[in-house]
This record gives C-alpha cells, structure tokens and sequence, in this order.
C-alpha cells in the first residue's frame, strides 16, 4: 500500500517563479495533494501560465486536477492532456489574479491508468494600473491618477491641497473675514462643484451697532441623505448667540436676518460626491435706536420718523442759548450724535467748546459714542447766574474747563466799551469810539447795471458771524421801474469793525454770498424796507466785531419819546445850516422816538405822496438839528433793553429838506415786525 502524503507549500514574496508537478519529469504518484499559495507585493497582481500540462483525463477532472483559486473563488480546473466538451487544459491561457495572492492545488487519485508526467508552471508579478481600472463607485483619485509599478498615487489641481486620504483634494478656505458693509461670498467654485474634505469657515465682522442679513442664492445644492439630516456636507450659521442650519439638500435658505454684527459660516464637505454649492449676498442695517428728543429751547436736524445706527444728529440750542449738559439717557448701541454748527449764529463756538471737552475726557468719550439716542440737551441762556450755579452743581472739572469760557462769551448787543451817557443835549452827531458799535459794518455797493454804473454806501447790523441786517433800498438794484431785484452778491463789500472810513485795512472785509430781499419791499413807499445779507465766510468775533441783538418778541418797546442810538459814517456833524459834510469816523446819534400820529402828520403835511405805515416809525426832534442822512442808509436804531443793546429800526427814508430840518423826522424799519422772517433766513436772534 503506498503512503499518502500532502503537504502546503507557501511560497514567499518573490516576484516571479515556477512550480512543477511531484517527480516532475517522471510520471507524479497516485494518491497525493499539494498546494501552492503565491504572494506578490501589494499594488501587483500574479499571471500564470502552464509551460506544460499532462495529467489523467476525467470526466469533469474528477481524478486528477489542477485547481487555481484566488480570494476563495475557483479561477480554473484543469485535467487531461487535450481539451474536450467537459474537461479543460491550460493551453496557452494566462491566468491573472484579482489581487496579489493565488492559491494552486494539485491532487491525484488512487490510481493512474496511464504514466502521467504532470505539469510545469510559472508565475510572475505584474503592476496594477488601479488609474485605467475603474472603481466601483468614485474614480480613486479626485483630481489626477498617476500609476507606478507597484501601485499609483494622487494629485491635486492648483490651489488644491491632497487630504491625507491621499485620495480627496481639500482647499484651505477658511480664516477669510468680510468686514464690508456687503458683499457676496460661495462655496468653492460655486457653480462648479465645490471641494471635497474640506471645512470651510468665513466670518462676517461689521461695527457693533449693524445686524447682518443674509440672502442665499435659490441655486442651492448641498450633499445630503433622504432620511438622516445633513449627514454628508452642511453649511451652518452662527449669528450671536443664535444658530441657523445645518442645511443641506436643494433648497436654498433665502433670506436669513440675524440680530447680529458677526457672523460665523461654517461649511462642510466629505470625500465623496458631485455637488454645486451655495452662494450667498450679504448686507447690512443699523440697528434701530430710540426716537430721539430735544430740550426745550433745542433744535435737533434732521428730525426722522426713525433712527438707525450711523445716523447723524445735530443739536444744537435756539439763538441764545447755550448747551450746558448731554444727560445720557439711554446705553443701547446706536447713532453717533454730533456736535456742530446748526446754523451761523454765534453758538457754533460755544457747541464746539463743549465738543472739546467731552473729547477730551475718556469718560465722557467712551460713554457718548457707545451710546445710543435720545440724548437730553438742556439749554440756558448764556451767561446766567442759573447756568453759573448749575454747572458748579453738575460737575466740578466740567465747570472749572467749561464756565470761564462759557461765562463771558461774545454775545448779542454788548459794546466793548460801554457807551457815556449823555445827559445834555448836544447839536448833531458825535464821533464814536471803537467798540461803541461793534454791530455797524459798512457796505459798499456797486451796481453795474446800470450805465454809468452806480456806486453807494449804506450801513448794517451785524447779527450773528454771518447775517448781517440792513435795509432793503441799499441793496436793490437801482432800476427805473418798479422791479425789486437784489444787486448781484458779488458787488456787495462789507466791512466789519470799522472806525475810520480812511482806515479800512484795520477792518475786517468780507464777500456777501446771498442777499435777502424782503419779498414785500414797495421801492415806491419804502414800505417793508428791510433786507439780510450773508457772508461768504463767518465774522469771527473779538472786541471790534460782535452781533447785535433782536428786539424781545412782545409789547412793543417803542414807546414815544424813548431814546435810541443811530450810527453812521453819512452823520452830519455841522448843524442844520451848514451843507452836511460826511464823516470819516464813525458818527453816532441819540434820538427820542417821534409818536406814531405826529409822525404820520409831519408827512401828511407835506405831502399825499408821503404813506407812513405801520412798518415803520419816526425819530428826531421836532426842531430839526440832528438826524440821519443818505450815508447811514441801513443803519441800526438801537435801543437799550437790560444791558444789552437790540436794533429796533433801521434808516429807511427822510423828507427832501436838509438832513435835521425842522420837523422833518428820520423814518426807520421797524424791525420788530419781522421778528419771524429774520428768524426763517438767519435762525439766530432772541436772547431773553
Ligand atoms: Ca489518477
Ligand atoms: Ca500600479
Ligand atoms: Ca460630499
């Protein structure tokens, strides 16, 4: 009986070989089995093939056979010498492995019915092309696909980095911060499909104080899964303390409106898939702030149905008062209030003093632009004991920076040097000195349209750093007809703080920029004889050059026989019977108010021509000898109310007899009739 005997023969990883049947040339033995298991490295696959093949035929090779398996899956059987209908030899066919192992099993029966010399094999390892074999589901590289001998490897496009998948191309996408009030912002290549393994994280940064709103694309296309939410790719969003998402799938988000300034968005991305992205546009609002309110005695501009962050708002205090105090009602982020010049009255240099301050101290810095509206103002007049007294009580070093300066402004109907009083009665004008009449500025007209072209002077009140008062005759156009039209802003010159008419470098000159006719000016009758001119550029004040206030807005002050002041440089300074001579320095007048009816009388007298109506009034003495003449056209008749001085007339007309004849009384403006039209132009004006 002969021994049976198998063995396994594991071959070790060489890349190439040959195995042969037992005995090999000689006939194999009955009744043995033996196994070969070839390895190559990974990346290589193994072909086979039979150099020679004899074995005993069978039906369906069930005696004698060469088996090839890889995996646990029969390759081939092989048995005979020659192939027939059921049994198969090797021939010239190659056989290749899947993979980088093969098993090869040869088994003989009991008995041999013939001498059978059995088979010759070899074996070799050949590379895989894994880049030209495709896979079952994604190709094994995102971008590119290199082969090697023995395996392959990945790469990516430019601006694409490999994954340490060595398969994904990832991008590096995140650190990127938009702090533009708006702006567009995708996932990569959108609409292209964006990158795989990647986490992307932008961040939207505006000032505290916006909210961001967000409005997606309807082209919305993120991997996602019918059942489980978002398990492959998401996009989410935080927005201060609220989050939004994850969202995935096809339908865009639309509009998202987040309560705050800064934005977190966070996209991810797996390794697999074809998807088109996400695009979204951004912008911003301000948040919304409390209406805010002024004082009384405040103007706040501009006045809105609402308020949002950002927004500006001036305040500032009516004519005559000053802004004493900023009460911060509220600590809610929003609009930035500003500080600044209103209009061109004289508050603008108190406004802006208290701008200083509060600039200059940390305190009040940061507190008064992190806050939001309303802000309270409270406004004094200036110069009071009340405000003197409050701002010692509110703040110490507020008060010892602020008062000084606040406590002796230049303000309305203060001479420099205070006027004599003249208890005697002296004949015709008197020469002035600098600073009685800081108010007076002189005007010098050309008209070219007239030919030959016309050149006068007239007088005017200063009153605020760029209105000035006057009459309307000194600056209309003087045409034959009836037309009322201005002269052009260009030929008006204004001198301020002058003295001596031959010394007009010492002044101040300034351009006119607008002229205010008032619209109801009659060049026949004088009626309505009242007109305001702008300065190009603001007056500074000092001791020469300051405003002179309106009248109060009651009862009139113009009773008969009160004394007022006239000044001009056209005064005569000669009585009645010289010719009148013009004066180079500034000349000044006091003269008693004439009662209305006697006013109206001494015209009547003269004429029917004449009409004295309620716009106007009369100065001057019965007997004549001191009065106001063609030069002072425009000229300020002030009178005295508390200690400030505040212009009550302004010279108009006279009759035809010689400056200071007898009973020919100087007619004035009454200038507390137009108390509302000087305040719609030059919002500067009462005091009390
Ligand atoms: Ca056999
Ligand atoms: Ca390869
Ligand atoms: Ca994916």
């Amino acid at each position: 009986m002969m021994t049976s005997y198998s063995w396994a023969l594991v071959i070790p990883l060489f890349m190439y070989g040959s195995l042969e049947s037992p005995n090999f040339p000689d006939p194999y033995p009955t009744d043995t089995r033996r196994n070969w298991t070839i390895s190559v490295p990974d990346g290589f696959r193994i072909t086979l093939f039979f150099r020679h093949f004899d074995l005993e035929p069978s039906y369906l090779c069930e005696y004698d056979f060469v088996k090839v398996e890889a995996d646990g899956e029969a390759l081939a059987l092989f048995c005979g010498k020659e192939e027939t209908d059921t049994e198969a030899v090797p021939a010239q066919r190659v056989i290749t492995s899947p993979r980088n192992t093969l098993s090869i099993q040869f088994v003989s029966d009991f008995s041999n019915e013939e001498r059978f010399s059995g088979f010759v094999a070899h074996y070799s390892a050949v590379d895989i092309d894994e880049c030209s074999e495709p896979g079952d589901e994604d190709p094994l590289c995102d971008h590119f696909c290199h082969n090697f001998i023995g395996g392959y490897y990945c790469s990516c496009r430019y601006g694409y980095q490999l994954h340490t998948d060595n398969h994904t191309c990832r991008v590096d996408c995140s650190g990127v911060v938009f702090r533009e009030r708006s702006g567009v912002l995708s996932s990569v290549n959108f609409p292209a499909p964006y990158p795989k393994s990647s986490d992307c994280w932008y961040r939207i940064e505006l000032e505290a104080g916006f909210r961001v709103q967000m409005n997606f694309d309807p082209r919305f296309d993120v991997e996602s899964h019918p059942d489980i939410s978002c398990p492959y790719d998401h996009l989410k969003i935080q927005a201060g303390s609220r989050e939004f998402g994850p969202f995935c799938g096809d339908r865009s988000p639309g509009i998202i409106r987040t309560d705050s300034n800064i934005v977190s968005i966070q996209f991810h991305s797996d390794d697999s898939g074809e998807n088109l992205g996400w695009r979204l546009s951004y912008s911003a609002t301000g948040s919304q702030c409390p209406v805010p309110e002024a004082a009384p005695n405040a103007v706040m501009v501009p006045i809105q149905s609402e308020y949002t962050f950002r927004d500006h708002v001036v305040f500032s205090c009516q004519p005559g008062f000053i802004l004493v105090q900023v009460r911060l009602r509220s600590k809610v982020d929003g609009a930035v209030v500003m500080f600044g010049r209103h209009d061109n009255s004289t508050l603008f240099g108190y406004l802006l003093l208290l701008f200083f301050y509060l600039s200059a101290c940390l305190r009040y810095l940061s507190v008064f632009f992190s806050l939001c509206l309303p802000y309270l103002f409270i406004c004094l007049p200036e110069c009071s004991l009340i405000y003197f007294i409050f701002c010692l009580l509110v703040s110490l070093p507020f008060c010892l920076f602020s008062c000084p300066l606040f406590l002796c402004p230049p303000a309305c109907g203060l001479p420099s040097r205070p006027l004599p009083h003249q208890v005697k009665r002296i004949v015709g004008g008197r020469s002035s000195e600098p600073g009685f009449f800081p108010w007076q500025v002189l005007l010098s007209v050309e008209d070219l349209s007239r030919v030959p072209e016309d050149r006068w002077f007239g007088s005017g009140a200063l009153l605020s750093q760029s209105w000035i008062l006057t009459a309307a005759h000194v600056l209309r156009s003087q045409r034959r007809d009836a037309t009322v039209i201005p002269v052009v802003p260009h030929h008006v010159k204004v001198f301020l703080g002058l003295h001596n008419l031959r010394d007009k470098q010492t002044s101040t000159g300034r351009s006119v920029d607008q002229i205010v006719l008032h619209p109801d000016f009659q060049p026949d009758n004088y009626n309505n004889d009242i007109a305001l001119l702008r300065l190009s550029e603001a007056a500074e004040f000092n001791r020469l050059v300051r405003p002179v206030c309106l009248p109060p807005d009651r009862p009139s002050s113009l009773l008969p026989n009160s004394l007022g002041l006239v000044a001009g440089w056209g005064i005569s300074n000669a009585s009645s019977n010289s010719s009148p001579l013009t004066s180079d320095l500034l000349q000044y007048v006091k003269l008693p108010v004439v009662p209305q009816d006697e006013c109206q009388a001494s015209y009547a007298s003269r004429s029917v021509r004449y009409n004295i109506t309620d716009n106007m009034f009369c100065a001057g003495f019965f007997q004549g000898g001191r009065d106001t003449c063609l030069g002072d056209s425009g000229g300020a008749f002030v009178m005295q109310a508390g200690r400030r001085w505040a212009v009550f007339g302004l010279v108009s007309w006279a009759g035809p007899e010689d400056c200071g004849s007898q009973r020919v009384y100087g007619v004035y403006t009454r200038v507390e009739k137009y108390l509302d039209w000087i305040q719609s132009h030059v919002q500067a004006a009462p005091w009390w």
